[in-house]
């Protein structure tokens, strides 16, 4: 059998950041955890875009329009869709997951994703350092894996 090792060598890699801007200390957190980790595995500060977009229904949208570039390696979504602060917590987070998946299926780029759906900020608050980083290591894991393939 040939298996494929996990390889988190992020050295050479280039990847694509959309951060929503809606609930901006939490995507703060998770940014500099992502960010701090991508550096960790290899990745160069250079090599790393970030775009902001206001909330988590844009993100698909230039997560798209990054992946159809052909500059990224990997793409990550970060951001954070907490149940308190909206009447349409379902509607955000189901089409915002949905449009991410899509990309990835349709464009072949990794998309690893990060947007947190908490019922409210202390939820979100206790988890941005842990998915921050996670991430980051499924961007760069599912980057070398392609590449392998
Ligand atoms: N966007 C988020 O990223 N998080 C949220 O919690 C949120 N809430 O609470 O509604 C949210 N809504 C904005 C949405 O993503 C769009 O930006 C907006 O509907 C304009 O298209």
């Amino acid at each position: 059998m040939n298996k494929i090792a996990k390889n988190l060598d992020g050295n050479g890699k280039k990847i694509g950041i959309v951060l929503s801007r809606f609930n901006e200390n939490i995507g703060a957190g998770l940014l500099q955890a992502c960010e701090q980790e991508l550096l960790k595995l290899g990745v160069n500060a250079e090599d790393i875009t970030l775009a902001t977009v206001p909330g988590a229904l844009e993100t698909p949208l230039i997560l798209l329009h990054m992946a159809m570039t052909e500059k990224y390696d990997a793409l990550i979504a970060l951001g954070a869709i907490i149940r308190g602060e909206t009447y349409h917590f379902e509607v955000v987070s189901n089409e915002s997951a949905r449009g991410i998946s899509e990309v990835q299926r349709d464009t072949g780029v990794p998309v690893a994703n990060a947007i947190l759906t908490t019922e409210n900020d202390e939820q979100a608050e206790v988890r941005v350092a842990v998915k921050g980083a996670e991430a980051a290591q499924a961007a760069i894991e599912m980057a070398n894996l392609v590449s392998a393939l």
